[in-house]
């Protein structure tokens, strides 16, 4: 006979990973988890299906829990460390990654290339509202022809007196249909520079993406610049090189490493509800040997990704934290993520290709997530150099 069945263990418990949070980081996530249970959960499906997000209003409510420009300090922002800000990535993209997207890409991206590169009247006119969720933030540094490789971007800003004149166009860009402020990377006579530019200056046109079937959740948007004229006081003045523009997206990195944990934990959770009363052959298919490999499977890559996520947020704290360790995490958490989300689908059967279950809906965002932020072939190329000492990208 077999033994009676236990209660199952939570994947997180099972190794005690979140034994090590603090108090106060536990708070913050409970206050983010919270949130995203009563106002992000029970909208998400709709949002998704019709390809629309109340942006305004959710960066508004975002703001308003402190989450945006979390992880800096001053101007408005709430200055908590870097494990809080992961973990707050993790349970806004438990939901959707294009929630979690509309937070990096405010916070981590347009926020902290004013920070880290602005005049203090550039971080005094936008930081504080930005961080209430009053103003929204874009980062254009991608073009059509120029993904992968940013370096060879051709929008270009020309000098004319004390202006700048820019030309050429961006490609893809988060949250620009509702921007209020993109940061735009441009080529100029003495190489990459910064500009921190509100949209509703004159020769800046603004196209909206349509049809994705991935990020449905999160607004995706064409910029496209004709003879955009700005003062130099919309230059961001520490910004010297394409080392500003990637030293950012180190910044946003790091909250997808923490951000597909909870995707995971998402697809892991509800495909354990479904397997515990779903019955095939007279009996639930978590009886089944293959479907329990699937959970073993499953639960091992959440617990090594919270783990790898953990320690970078140490680095990250203790400011040693180099790109080739944040690339490793993106590398393989995203992946995991994926698969996770792929073999949490299959337990699902039929009803797991609907939106009644959130697990396609991961599945479908991660194809982005493994895309953006620099493809799964970058970070492996970057991992390449690290350990051959030989840059393989040209
Ligand atoms: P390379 O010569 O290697 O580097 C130029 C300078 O930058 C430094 N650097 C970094 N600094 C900080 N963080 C990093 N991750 C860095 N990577 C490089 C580097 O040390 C150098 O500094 P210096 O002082 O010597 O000048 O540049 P490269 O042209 O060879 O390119 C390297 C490569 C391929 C890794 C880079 O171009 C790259 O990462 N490409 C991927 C592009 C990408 O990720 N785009 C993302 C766009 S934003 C987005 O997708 C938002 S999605 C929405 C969301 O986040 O939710
Ligand atoms: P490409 O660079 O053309 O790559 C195509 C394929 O070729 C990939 O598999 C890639 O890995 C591979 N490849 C390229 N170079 C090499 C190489 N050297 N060796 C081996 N393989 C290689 N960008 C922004 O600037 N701001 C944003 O807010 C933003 N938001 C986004 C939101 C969404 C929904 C999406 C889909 C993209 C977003 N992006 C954004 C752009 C994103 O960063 C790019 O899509 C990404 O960097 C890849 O560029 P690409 O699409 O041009 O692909």
């Amino acid at each position: 006979m077999s033994k009676p069945a236990a209660a199952p263990i939570h994947p997180l418990v099972l190794m005690q990973v979140e034994s090590r949070l603090t108090e106060e980081q536990k708070a913050i996530q409970t206050v983010v988890r919270d949130f995203a249970a009563k106002e992000l959960k029970p909208n998400i499906a709709t949002w998704y299906e019709d390809g629309q997000l109340p942006a305004r209003e959710l960066a508004k409510a975002l703001g308003g829990i402190g989450v945006l420009g979390m992880h800096l300090k001053n101007y408005g922002c709430a200055g908590t460390d870097a494990m809080s800000y992961g973990l707050a990535c993790l349970e806004l993209e438990a939901v959707d990654s294009g929630l979690r997207s509309l937070v990096s890409v405010q916070g981590s991206l347009a926020m902290f290339a004013i920070y880290k590169f602005g005049s203090e009247a550039q971080k005094q006119e936008w930081l504080p509202k930005m961080a209430k969720g009053e103003a929204i933030g874009c980062f254009g540094l991608t073009e059509a022809d120029h993904g992968s490789n940013p370096s060879g971007m051709a929008t270009f800003a020309k000098k004319d007196g004390s202006d700048w004149i820019i030309n050429g166009s961006k490609m893809w860009i988060t949250n620009g249909s509702v921007a209020d402020v993109a940061i735009i990377w441009a080529q100029t006579d003495e190489g990459i520079r910064g500009f921190c530019v509100p949209t509703k200056t004159a020769g800046i046109v603004i196209n909206p993406i349509k049809h994705k079937l991935s990020l449905r959740a999160s607004i995706t948007s064409e910029l496209v610049f004709n003879d955009m004229r700005v003062p130099d006081s919309y230059r961001l003045p520490e910004a010297t090189s394409l080392r500003a523009p990637l030293l950012c997206l180190a910044e946003a990195r790091y909250g997808i490493i923490f951000g597909t944990v909870g995707a995971a934990r998402d697809c892991f959770e509800v495909s354990l509800a479904y397997a515990t009363t779903r019955e095939q052959f007279d009996g639930p298919i978590s009886k089944h040997q293959l479907t329990q490999a699937k959970f073993a499977d499953m639960a091992t890559k959440i617990t090594t990704s919270m783990l790898l996520a953990y320690h970078l947020a140490d680095l990250k704290d203790a400011e040693k934290i180099q790109p080739e360790q944040i690339s490793m995490g993106k590398f393989h958490n995203v992946n995991a993520a994926l698969e996770i989300a792929r073999s949490a689908r299959s337990i699902l059967g039929g009803a797991g290709i609907t939106s009644e279950y959130s697990i396609f809906r991961h599945m479908s965002n991660l194809e982005t997530v493994l895309t953006y932020e620099g493809t799964h072939e970058i970070h492996m190329l970057v991992l390449g150099q690290a350990l051959t000492g030989i840059a393989a990208f040209r």
